[in-house]
């Protein structure tokens, strides 16, 4: 793009009408626009394309994930990385996983999932695929919240704990797989909020989002 203007630039100064741009110079100009293009748009979504940015938080790191994944693919991978997918203990983590998120720059509509009334999510690491309604950290296998409440007071900030009023997780169409809300949802509904930005949801696992992976110790 910048090719493009820098050129257009020095056609205006030294009066070059646009006729006078060949054919050839045109087809030329349209495929560096494009590859422009396609290599921002690879930036955007690809975390390998550099050593990874890890975010600490009580000598534990964490890795944002800029890949489109199912929940159980995300949740190998992790494992594959070493850790395993994002556990959630307390308020204080989850205030520091949440910034890091918005801190990342991901874009808040970079994904819709219809099943999680159209706002955008990253996976965290708590299924119900075992056994309905019982909510486990996979990583850990700690099971923290059981047919509607914490289990041994169990940290949770499902859709709605906000507004006082515990929306999710509702298994909505047999919703299985926990994901942290980057905006409200639903999303462009102003008179309903199931939950607000960084609340939980349930949401079917074979949506594909960007994931967190969580190490037990501190990574460089
Ligand atoms: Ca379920
Ligand atoms: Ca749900």
């Amino acid at each position: 793009m910048k090719t493009f203007f820098k050129l257009t630039e020095y056609a205006g100064k030294h009066s070059i009408k646009p006729a006078t741009f060949s054919k050839k110079a045109i087809y030329v100009l349209t495929a560096l626009c494009m590859t422009v293009v396609f290599s921002c748009k690879d930036d955007d979504n690809d975390n390998d394309g550099g050593d990874p940015v890890y975010f600490h938080h009580s000598g534990h790191s964490y890795l944002i994930v800029r890949e489109l994944k199912t929940w159980s693919a995300a949740s190998n991978e992790a494992k594959t990385k070493g850790g395993y997918l994002v556990e959630i203990g307390s308020q204080e983590e989850q205030t520091a996983v949440y910034a890091a998120i918005q801190e990342s720059g991901i874009s808040t509509t970079y994904q819709a999932v219809e099943d999680g009334g159209g706002a955008a999510y990253i996976w965290i690491g708590a299924s119900d695929e075992a056994s309905e309604g019982k909510w486990v950290w996979v990583g850990s296998n700690t099971e923290f919240w059981n047919s509607g409440a914490a289990v041994e007071g169990r940290y949770h900030n499902w859709g709605g704990k906000k507004a006082g009023s515990i929306n999710e997780p509702d298994d909505y169409d047999g919703q299985d797989a926990a994901a942290i809300g980057l905006a409200k949802w639903p999303a462009g509904v102003q008179d309903v909020e199931l939950g607000v930005a960084g609340e939980w949801n349930d949401i079917d696992e074979t949506n594909k989002l960007y994931y967190i992976v969580e190490f037990d110790e501190e990574k460089k």
